[in-house]
């Protein structure tokens, strides 16, 4: 059978966008390379920039480092690329340090709402969640308020039994708020002290998405007016920076206090922390780097620049 032309084209398209895919990668480790040489030439400059932006650190804060390190150089305080690295990572690292980043988890129970865009990571996130938390002696407790799909409550299923965890649910259809307001009563009976709620987070029903988290926020702050005590966005790593207008969308909406950043395994993209949270000032507060149960950790800037900028000491 004939292809169609149209069929054509796009594979043609989707073929080129994946080979410039590999080539950014093959490109962003060569900042290795870019660090290791003798002299801070115009070449080093430009090849700095560029590694920088293909690792998706944004246009505007890859400009602002740049033309400060050029200016260190100017002054003759730095005079090699092995001491643009250091002068690099001390910059990047006193942002992200001014940023507080820590887990607010007081509250009997400590409410954590999960958003974000579909596919983003939100269940996932949450089961790796539910389990780092126990492991660190708390009781979780999940909420399924994706109630969209009979699918989405099922998955959350599995993962309370992977995590070891209770989930609370109800039928798909039913009212997320209603299943939030459950989960928090259920988690004061059991002794619980920690509830993180799940989400649905289709774009394409987005103003009423919207309102129904709002929703379900105004239900968690009858129940107590601190809660809920974290509102993290799940964010795509793959998406990038273009994911900081979806984080713009939730953030008018229903205010965030963090972000979690997913699927940074085999992404090019794993400077898209430094332009999202220069850009938004919502600190980064967890990462995910693949779909197993130990695979989400709390940010940790020291450890992430190590192996952003490929240090020689990365652990
Ligand atoms: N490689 C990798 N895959 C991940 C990671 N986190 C999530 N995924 C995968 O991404 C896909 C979507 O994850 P979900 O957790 O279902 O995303 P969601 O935001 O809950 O999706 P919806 O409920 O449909 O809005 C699944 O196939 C996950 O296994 C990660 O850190 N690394
Ligand atoms: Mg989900």
């Amino acid at each position: 059978m004939p292809v169609e032309p149209e069929t054509q084209r796009q594979g043609f398209w989707k073929r080129f966008s994946n080979s410039l895919e590999a080539g950014r990668q093959a490109y962003v480790a060569d900042l290795k390379e870019v660090f290791g040489r003798p002299a801070l030439d115009a070449a080093f400059w430009d090849d700095l920039e560029a590694s920088l932006i293909a690792a998706d650190v944004g246009v505007s804060t890859t400009e602002r480092v740049v033309a400060n390190l050029r200016q260190q150089a100017a002054g003759a305080h730095l005079r090699s690329p092995a001491q643009a690295l250091s002068y690099l990572k001390t910059e990047f690292g006193g942002e992200l340090a001014s940023r507080p980043r820590t887990l607010n988890l007081e509250g009997s129970p400590a409410v954590l709402l999960v958003v974000g865009v579909n596919g983003s990571g939100k269940t996932t996130t949450i089961g790796k969640l539910a389990h780092l938390l126990r492991g660190e002696g708390r009781r979780p407790l999940l909420a399924a308020a994706d109630t969209y799909r009979a699918a989405a409550i099922n998955q959350l299923r599995l993962w309370g039994d992977r995590a070891q965890v209770d989930v609370v649910a109800n039928q798909p259809g039913s009212d997320p708020g209603a299943v939030a307001f459950d989960a928090v009563q259920a988690a004061r009976a059991r002794g619980a002290d920690t509830v993180i709620i799940d989400t649905a987070g289709r774009l394409h029903t987005r103003t009423d998405l919207m309102e129904e988290l709002r929703k379900v926020r105004r239900v968690l702050q009858r129940l107590d007016q601190r809660s809920p005590q974290e509102t993290l966005a799940v964010l795509d790593a793959h998406i990038g920076q273009n994911s900081a207008q979806q984080v713009k969308v939730f953030q008018e909406a229903i205010g965030l206090t963090g972000l979690a950043v997913t699927k940074m395994d085999g992404s090019a993209k794993a400077g898209v922390v430094l332009g999202i949270e220069a850009e938004l000032a919502v600190p980064v507060k967890l990462v995910g780097i693949g779909e197993g149960l130990d695979d989400l950790n709390r940010f940790d800037p020291e450890q992430y620049l190590d192996a952003l900028l490929r240090m020689e000491e990365s652990r």
